[in-house]
C-alpha cells in the first residue's frame, strides 16, 4: 500500500513539475494587439488617393456647392493606379470616397451630390467599382475615407444626419467587398446650413463592424489604428503603440498632437500608429505642384521616420484631372522601390549564431531565432536588461539595423544600445529608445567583426523577433 502511495506521490509530482515549466512561459505584458492589428502592421507601406471636385477646382477643402459636372476625368484608369501601387511595393490602397466636400465617388442612394450627378461617363460611372477591381486583379487591399465632415449634404449639423452618414458607411461597406481599413478623419466644420454635427462614433463603428469585423478602423484615437499627429508622415522617435482614449474623441477632442506621436506608454489601449503624408504639398492633384512631387531623399527619410519607427506609411499620391497618376508620381515612386529592394536586398547576419548574456525558460525562446529570417520565432530575456553579440563579416560594410519586437506578447523595450567592437574594444554607435513592429537605425558605412545590442530596459522581460543588418549603398 505504501509503495503504491508513493508512485501516485512521485506521479504527482511530476506533473506539478510540468506546471511549473509551463509557469515559466512569458507572460504577455500590458495591452495586445488582436490579430487584425498585427496583419495591419506587416503592411508598412500602401496608397492613399485623394480624388474628387477638388482634384478639378485646384482646392483643398471643397464647399460643397461645386457643380457635380466639374468632376470629369477623361481617361480614368483605375488598373493604372492599383499596376502602379503594386510595382511600388504597397500593399493596398485606401481612397477618398467621400472627402469634405460630400462628393461620393459612388452613386450614393444618400446623396445627390455624386459621380451619377457628374458628367463622367454620363453619370455612369463609379469610381469605387472599378478601384476595388482593380485591387482584386493585383492583389491588393481596398480602403476608403469617408469623411463624416460634409459640407454638401442638407441634413448635416442636425441629429438625422448620423444614420444619413452610417448609411452611407454601410453602402460602402457592403457593395464593393472586402475593406481593410476605414479612414475616419476627425475633421469637423460647419455643413450647408451653417451647423456642426455631433458625431455618433458608436454608431459608426459598429456600422463598420456588422459588415467587415476585420478592418482596421483609423481615427485620432483609433479604435483599430491612429492619426500620428503631424501630415510629414515622422512617428516619434519614442514611439508606443498604446495609447489612453479615456475622455477623448476624433478631432477637436483628441489628444494633443505630441501625444499621439509618441503614443502613451502603458496606454490603456493597443492603438499603434499610422503616417500619412502627401507626396506632394497638397492631398489633392494640382498642376501647378507637378514638379514638386517629394524627392528620394525626402522619401526615404519619411520611410525611416514611420516604418522604421513603429508606424505605417500611408503615402498619398493624387490622381490627376485625366483619372491618372501623373508620370512625375510614378516614376519617383519606382525609383524609390528600387532603392529600397537594393538597400535590404541582403540582411548581413541572416543565420549568424547569436550569443545571449541570458535566455528565457520559455521553451519557444532561443537567441538563433533572432536571425532565423522567421517572423514567427522569438528570443526572450529572463531579466529586463541583456546583451546580445552578433558576429559579422569585417568585409561586409553595412549602414542600417532593424531591430523588431515580438508584439503578439505586448510591446516592452524602453531603451536599447547598440555598440561595434573596435580597435579591441566596444564601441557605441546609437543608443535610443523604443523599437515595437520594427526600429530601422541608420549609420555612415561601417565594418566590424561583432555588433553588440543592449537592451537597458524593458517594461518586463524584452522578448525580439528579429534583427538584421544591411547595406544600403545608395540610401539618400
Ligand atoms: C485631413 C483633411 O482635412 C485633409 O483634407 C486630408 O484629407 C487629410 C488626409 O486629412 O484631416
Amino acid at each position: 500500500m505504501k509503495k503504491i502511495n508513493f508512485r501516485i506521490l512521485s506521479f504527482l509530482f511530476l506533473i506539478g513539475s510540468i506546471d511549473l515549466s509551463q509557469a515559466q512561459s512569458i507572460q504577455p505584458y500590458g495591452q495586445l494587439p488582436t490579430a487584425d492589428q498585427l496583419n495591419w502592421q506587416e503592411l508598412e507601406y500602401y496608397m492613399f488617393i485623394h480624388f474628387g471636385p477638388n482634384t478639378f477646382t485646384d482646392k483643398e477643402w471643397g464647399l460643397g456647392n461645386e457643380d457635380p459636372k466639374v468632376f470629369n476625368p477623361t481617361r480614368l484608369d483605375a488598373n493604372q493606379w492599383a499596376a502602379t501601387a503594386k510595382k511600388a511595393g504597397m500593399k493596398g490602397i485606401i481612397i477618398t470616397a467621400k472627402h469634405h466636400d460630400g462628393f461620393c465617388l459612388w452613386p450614393s442612394k444618400y446623396s445627390t451630390h455624386t459621380v451619377r450627378e457628374s458628367a463622367w461617363k454620363n453619370g455612369k460611372g463609379d469610381v469605387l467599382r472599378e478601384l476595388s477591381k482593380a485591387c482584386k486583379k493585383y492583389g491588393l487591399l481596398f480602403g476608403v475615407y469617408l469623411s463624416p465632415w460634409d459640407r454638401n449634404h442638407p441634413a448635416y449639423g442636425t441629429p438625422e444626419y448620423n444614420q444619413i452618414y452610417a448609411n452611407t458607411l454601410r453602402e460602402v461597406h457592403e457593395n464593393y467587398g472586402n475593406v481593410f481599413e476605414q479612414w475616419f478623419d476627425g475633421a469637423n466644420g460647419e455643413g450647408p446650413n451653417g451647423k456642426k454635427q455631433t458625431y455618433d462614433w458608436p454608431l459608426f463603428h459598429k456600422t463598420v463592424t456588422d459588415v467587415h469585423p476585420h478592418c482596421i478602423m483609423f481615427s485620432d484615437v483609433g479604435p483599430g489604428c491612429r492619426w500620428v499627429g503631424n501630415e510629414r508622415g515622422y512617428a516619434g522617435v519614442t514611439n508606443w503603440s498604446t495609447l489612453n482614449i479615456d475622455g477623448f474623441t476624433p478631432g477637436a477632442g483628441s489628444p494633443p498632437t505630441s501625444v499621439l506621436n509618441r503614443g502613451d506608454e502603458d496606454g490603456e489601449k493597443w492603438v499603434p500608429a499610422e503616417c500619412d503624408v502627401s507626396i506632394r504639398p497638397g492631398w489633392f492633384y494640382s498642376p501647378s505642384t507637378d514638379d514638386q512631387v517629394k524627392s528620394l531623399k525626402e522619401l526615404t527619410d519619411i520611410y525611416f521616420a514611420s516604418v522604421g519607427r513603429n508606424g505605417n506609411f500611408l503615402l498619398n499620391v493624387p490622381v490627376d484631372r485625366e483619372g491618372l497618376i501623373h508620370p512625375n508620381d510614378s516614376t519617383r515612386l519606382m525609383e524609390f522601390r528600387q532603392m529600397l529592394d537594393k538597400a535590404f536586398a541582403q540582411n548581413l547576419i541572416l543565420k549568424a549564431m547569436v550569443q545571449a548574456s541570458t535566455n528565457h525558460a520559455d521553451p519557444g525562446s532561443q537567441p538563433d531565432h533572432l536571425t532565423d529570417g522567421k517572423p514567427d520565432t522569438y528570443w526572450a530575456a529572463s531579466g529586463k536588461t541583456a546583451e546580445l553579440i552578433i558576429p559579422v563579416n569585417p568585409a561586409d560594410t553595412f549602414n542600417v539595423l532593424s531591430l523588431e519586437e515580438y508584439l503578439p506578447l505586448g510591446q516592452r523595450v524602453k531603451s536599447f544600445a547598440v555598440d561595434i567592437w573596435k580597435d579591441g574594444q566596444f564601441q557605441l554607435i546609437a543608443k535610443q529608445t523604443t523599437i515595437g513592429h520594427k526600429r530601422l537605425l541608420r549609420f555612415p558605412p561601417l565594418t566590424t567583426e561583432k555588433i553588440r545590442i543592449r537592451i537597458l530596459d524593458s517594461k518586463d522581460v524584452p522578448v525580439l523577433r528579429e534583427v538584421s543588418l544591411y547595406y544600403g549603398r545608395n540610401l539618400p
